[in-house]
C-alpha cells in the first residue's frame, strides 16, 4: 500500500487541507520530504521547481537560512509559554510600521482565524450583523464566509458547506468582484444593516483577478458613506505586492486588514489589525472576545520577524525583475504557439487561465477549461515543475528562484502547451 493509500485510512482524503488531494486535476498527490530554496524534493527523491511556495508564505523560498537560524535560536529557549514575550512586541511593531492601515495588531494562528476575528470585530464595532463578500473570493473556512449566492428563487444566500446554519448564512450578502453596482444594490436593500465589506484586494482564489482602477476606492467610499468597515483580506497580498501589501500598492487604506502566510515565514501565523479606535474593542481592553493558546508563540514570531526583516524596497525590485522575466516568457510562448489564453499577473503572483479574452471577474474565470488546466498541470509536474493543483489558485515566484530555474520553466511551459494544444 503506498503512502497516499495509507494516509487515506487515517486522514480524510489523506490530506490536511483539501486542495492538496489533487481532486481537481486528478492523479495522486506527491508526498514531499524536504525543500531548499526554489526546490522541493519528493519522498522518492524527485526534484521539483516549486511555484506553490506553500500557497504564498515562502517569499524567500524553502528553508531560508536566516529564518531557520532565528527559529533555532528561539527554539533553544522553549516553544511556547502562554505568556507575553518581547518577540510578539517586536513583530507587532514591524507590522504596524509596514502596513499603512494598522495602528494595532492581534496575532492568531491562521488566516481563517484572522478573518473570523475581524468579522466579529466589525460586527461588534458597528453593532450590525450583515456582511458583504464577493463570489469567488475565499477568506478561510469560518462559517460566515462559507456562503454562496442563493439561486434566483431563494430570498437568502445559502451555506456553501453542510454544517453552516442556514440562519447564519442569511447574514452574508454576496456581490460580484469588480462590480460596484452590485455592492451599491446590497447597501440599498440592507440600509444600515451591513457591518463590513470583506474583499481580497487582488483576488487570488479564483485564479488571479486584478481590481479595476475604481473598485477598491469605490468600496472605501461606500463604506465611509454607509458607516460600514472595509476589510482587506491580505492573507495572500500582504507583504507579497509591496512591504505594505495591496493597500500600499494601490493607495487605498481599509479600516481593518487580515494577514497570514508571509507574516509567519512558513510557521502558523495569522493576524488582524487596524485603527486603534476599532482594535481597542478587542478583549481584554474591549468587549469583543477573541483568544488563542498559541497566538504569538515565540517560534512563529521569530520566523515572521526574520521573514519581514528582509523585505526592504530593494527586495521587491529584484523580485519583480525575476517575476516579469517569467511572465513575459509565458506570454511569448503563447504568442508563438498562437494561443490566446488569459494571463493575469501582478508583481510575483500570476495565473494563466485556459480560456481566451480577459478575466476580470469570477464569471470570466469560470470560462476556463479546467480539464485543459489539469493536462497542463500534469505535463509540468512530470517535467519537474510544481504548480497549484487547481486552476483557481495563484503561482508565486520567490527570491530563491534562479534565472536558470526560470529559463527551464519557460522552456517546459512551451513544450507542454505545444503537446496539449
Ligand atoms: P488559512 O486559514 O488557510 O491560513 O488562510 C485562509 C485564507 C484567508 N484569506 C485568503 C485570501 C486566503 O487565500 C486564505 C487561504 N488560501 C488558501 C489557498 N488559496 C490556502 C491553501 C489551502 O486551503 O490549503
Amino acid at each position: 500500500m503506498n503512502i497516499f493509500e495509507e494516509s487515506k485510512k487515517y486522514i480524510p482524503g489523506g490530506v490536511n487541507s483539501p486542495v492538496r488531494a489533487f481532486g481537481s486535476v486528478g492523479g495522486e498527490p506527491v508526498f514531499i520530504e524536504r525543500g531548499k530554496g526554489s526546490k522541493i524534493y519528493a519522498v522518492d527523491g524527485k526534484e521539483y521547481i516549486d511555484y506553490v511556495c506553500s500557497w504564498g508564505p515562502l517569499i524567500h523560498g524553502h528553508a531560508d537560512d536566516a529564518i531557520i537560524s532565528e527559529i533555532e535560536k528561539a527554539l533553544k529557549n522553549g516553544t511556547t509559554f502562554g505568556a507575553p514575550t518581547k518577540l510578539e512586541l517586536e513583530l507587532a511593531k514591524k507590522v504596524v510600521n509596514m502596513v499603512p492601515s494598522i495602528d494595532m495588531v492581534r496575532m492568531v494562528s491562521s488566516g481563517t482565524e484572522a478573518v473570523m476575528s475581524a468579522i466579529r470585530l466589525a460586527r461588534g464595532y458597528t453593532k450590525r450583523d450583515k456582511i458583504v463578500k464577493f463570489e469567488g473570493c475565499y477568506h478561510g473556512h469560518s462559517d460566515s464566509l462559507l456562503v454562496k449566492a442563493g439561486s434566483g428563487a431563494l430570498t437568502f444566500n445559502q451555506p456553501s458547506s453542510p454544517g453552516v446554519p442556514f440562519d447564519l448564512a442569511k447574514y452574508t450578502l454576496i456581490a460580484d468582484y469588480n462590480d460596484l453596482e452590485s455592492v451599491k444594490r446590497l447597501f440599498l436593500e440592507n440600509k444600515g444593516e451591513i457591518a463590513c465589506i470583506i474583499v481580497e484586494p487582488v483576488a487570488g482564489n479564483m485564479g488571479v483577478v486584478l481590481p479595476t482602477d475604481v473598485f477598491l476606492q469605490g468600496l472605501k467610499e461606500i463604506c465611509e458613506n454607509e458607516g460600514s468597515l472595509l476589510i482587506f483580506d491580505e492573507v495572500i497580498t500582504g507583504f507579497r505586492l509591496s512591504p505594505g501589501g495591496a493597500q500600499e500598492y494601490y493607495g487605498v487604506i481599509p479600516h481593518l486588514t487580515t494577514l497570514g502566510k508571509i507574516l509567519g515565514g512558513g510557521l502558523p501565523v495569522g493576524a488582524y489589525g487596524g485603527k486603534r479606535e476599532i482594535m481597542e474593542m478587542i478583549s481584554p481592553v474591549g468587549p469583543v472576545y477573541q483568544a488563542g493558546t498559541l497566538s504569538g508563540n515565540p517560534l512563529a514570531m521569530a520566523a515572521g520577524l526574520a521573514n519581514l526583516k528582509k523585505l526592504e524596497k530593494s527586495f521587491y525590485i529584484e523580485l519583480r525583475k525575476k517575476s516579469e522575466y517569467l511572465w513575459n516568457g509565458f506570454r511569448e510562448n503563447c504568442k508563438s504557439l498562437g494561443i490566446d489564453y488569459a494571463f493575469n499577473s501582478i508583481e510575483s503572483m500570476a495565473c494563466m487561465f485556459f480560456c481566451s479574452g480577459n478575466v476580470n471577474s469570477f464569471k470570466d474565470a469560470l470560462r476556463s477549461d479546467t480539464k485543459k488546466y489539469a493536462q497542463f498541470f500534469h505535463g509540468m509536474l512530470e517535467r519537474g515543475i510544481n504548480l497549484a493543483p487547481s486552476q483557481f489558485e495563484a503561482m508565486f515566484v520567490s527570491s530563491a528562484h534562479s534565472y536558470e530555474d526560470l529559463d527551464y520553466t519557460i522552456k517546459t511551459h512551451y513544450e507542454v502547451l505545444k503537446s496539449i494544444k
